[in-house]
């Protein structure tokens, strides 16, 4: 084919080097730009071809070799749906056309339990270190839509996959979000919103947070899961407020922590109610109730989902829960048995343990009942055995999880955090640090005062119970020698009150002699921080790199750094989103030829040809590839 012979062979004066003169013809035009394109990528595959890969975190490289299998969906008789185009029917369509309120009320009176699937955020967060890829959650989406058409939600952005996306996948979240959305338009999507946080990891002035959710809104999320890891009312209202004006739908949420049938344990019942009715007050279409680390047992379950549902009779409630101590199924059956609208699993293959439990066991445990949740379960096992392919291919980032654990009950670290921590522990070793660890995270919940953990807060309590252990000290040192250690920056940042203001107060003397001369806010911490000045930070970042959108200020507000090394990155390589994950995080085998969508039928057939010795005088090799059946080279540093 045409276009693909010229893609191969770029002469010289086409590389381009400066602005474009305006004389060049479009098709030329964008004839350069391909070729500019095919040889970034080929600068990444070179790279990755000589010194293997730089995602961190990659340990090895995938188990899945072959090419993935896509399901085939049949209809009742047995036909193939036709997936070429999604499904256009969902719960989508009533907030589209009615509203948020509306949505509320319509879940709330549907029959049955519904679901929202986790697979495409909190599953792959908490069981993978967040690391799976847009093209491998488009690659299915057709599908999902079809399948899982009478889904509550699909929650597939933020948290931490906001962040990660651009830190170590190289992805535009906000390039995701569309792209997900166009080929998904019939599911409700849902994002997970860390209050007055945004998607990063303390405060931000509150302009930032109005910006962010209106974007978000815009490009695609509709229901908006937000929390505060303190439930700092006042932490919490930001993100509301932020979401009522962006105009989505509302799902506040009450963070679950400790044990509420333990009569000697700091969050009851009481405290729990006293806070449903703040939230109320302000206004949530549906209330949230997050256990993020899988603690809330099946008594307490049914005892705070009954008497929300006592007390608010109209208000929708929707839970969600980590597996960790293998008690998930039986929790999310009690609470849809109490009266909660929608629950949260995820596709059997990535369920379970740190994830949340999984879709095949709630389903069939709720089959039948009342609670039914009106999915077909052929469909749901058909998309599962494309992620269990997709679990092998993502084999690197798995942090080798044997069984549940729970001891959580104790140490009450959430999901996401508990793989983290075990991975760093094996990466280094140190399995006996690891139990260390996870004694040292009780204790050092304890020194803060017994706080909800949960992103930001749950890193505080990691970061001191590292400190703890790698500087051998116990509870007493840490209380004696409060004002002469040099406690890690997350510590003092929660002391200094930029979380928020905990329940119950903030421990002292504790607080007063870690921080020393630093100050301490009583409020929150929006009220002193000055307004950003957006219009200055998208003209900042197009005199930077060219380009600059909406989406692209609000990821410089989240992350001014993270966001400015992934255009760089981009500018070198391209955008390596379409490069499809095998190829991404491997080298191929010399002569295994693969394709990659540079977009809509600008396909590139590639195949590895052979990697040269090391140069003595250069400390390069160069690289061969077959690139649309011409050899093209690649010279690369080798830095092993
Ligand atoms: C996040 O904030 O990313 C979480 O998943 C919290 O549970
Ligand atoms: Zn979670």
């Amino acid at each position: 084919p045409s276009l693909l012979h010229c893609l191969a062979t770029p002469p010289s004066s086409m590389v381009l080097a400066g602005p474009l003169s305006s004389t060049i013809p479009p098709e030329l035009f964008a004839l350069v730009s391909s070729q500019n394109r095919a040889q970034k990528l080929l600068s990444y595959l070179g790279d990755l071809a000589v010194n293997g890969s730089s995602i961190k975190g990659q340990i090895g490289e995938p188990k899945l070799k072959g090419e993935i299998i896509k399901p085939i969906l049949k209809d009742a008789s047995g036909k193939p749906i036709d997936v070429s185009s999604p499904s256009l029917k969902g719960w989508k369509n009533i907030i589209d056309t009615e509203g948020p309120a509306a949505f509320a009320k319509a879940v709330r009176s549907n029959k049955g339990t519904l679901l929202m699937d986790t697979t495409w955020r909190d599953a792959h967060q908490s069981l993978l270190a967040t690391r799976v890829r847009t093209i491998d959650m488009l690659n299915i989406a057709h599908e999902t839509s079809h399948a899982l058409e009478n889904a509550y939600a699909l929650e597939c952005w933020g948290g931490a996959t906001f962040d990660v996306a651009m830190r170590f996948l190289y992805e535009d979240p906000w390039d995701r979000l569309r792209k997900l959305r166009k080929a998904v338009p019939n599911i409700p999507f849902q994002m997970l919103l860390r209050g007055a946080n945004g998607v990063a990891y303390s405060s931000l002035p509150d302009n930032a947070i109005y910006h962010f959710c209106k974007q978000a809104k815009k490009y695609g999320v509709d229901i908006f899961r937000v929390f505060d890891a303190l439930n700092d009312i006042d932490q919490l209202e930001v993100g509301i407020k932020a979401v009522q004006e962006a105009g989505g739908v509302v799902e506040a949420t009450v963070c679950y922590s400790g044990d509420m049938l333990n009569p000697k344990k700091k969050y009851n019942l009481e405290y729990y109610l006293a806070l449903v009715d703040k939230i109320v007050a302000l206004g949530t279409h549906v209330l949230g109730i997050k256990d993020m680390a899988g603690v809330l047992k099946p008594q307490a379950a049914r005892l705070l989902v009954g008497s929300i549902r006592e007390r608010y009779p109209d208000l929708p409630i929707h839970v969600h829960t980590h597996d960790s101590a293998g008690t998930g199924v039986a929790s999310m059956i009690a609470c849809a048995q109490a009266g909660a609208d929608a629950v949260d699993a995820a596709t059997d293959s990535l369920s379970g343990m740190t994830s949340q439990p999984s879709i095949g066991a709630i389903l069939a445990s709720l089959q039948g009942t009342e609670q039914d949740l009106n999915l077909d379960l052929t469909h749901i096992r058909a998309l599962d055995t494309y992620w269990a392919q997709l679990r092998l291919l993502y084999s690197p980032f798995e942090a080798g999880l044997t069984g549940p654990d729970p001891e959580v009950y104790e140490h009450e670290i959430p999901g996401g955090q508990l793989t983290n921590l075990i991975f760093q522990a094996s990466q280094l070793g140190l399995g006996q640090q690891w139990a260390e660890t996870k004694k040292a995270y009780e204790a050092a919940n304890d020194l803060l005062g017994d706080i909800v953990k949960v992103t930001p807060t749950s890193k505080v309590v990691g970061d001191l119970a590292q400190f703890m252990v790698s500087n051998k000290l116990t509870s007493e040192d840490v209380v004696a020698r409060a004002d002469q250690l040099d406690f890690p920056g997350s510590v003092l940042e929660f002391l200094e009150g930029l979380m928020g203001q905990p329940f119950g107060g903030f421990p002292e003397p504790l607080r007063s002699k870690a921080l020393r001369n630093r100050r301490k806010l009583d409020k929150r911490p929006g009220l002193f921080l000055e307004p950003l000045d957006l219009a200055k930070i998208k003209a900042e970042i197009k005199e930077k790199f060219g380009s600059a959108t909406e989406c692209d200020v609000a990821s410089y507000a989240m992350y001014p750094k993270v966001y400015e090394d992934y255009r760089k990155f981009v500018a070198k390589f391209g955008d390596l989103s379409v490069l499809p994950t095998r190829y991404f995080l491997a080298r191929p085998e010399i002569g295994e030829e693969f394709h990659v969508e540079l977009e809509k039928g600008k396909v590139l057939i590639l195949k590895l040809l052979a990697i040269g010795p090391l140069s003595e005088q250069t400390g390069q090799r160069e690289v061969f590839y077959e690139v649309n059946g011409e050899v093209r080279q690649v010279s690369v540093d080798d830095q092993k």
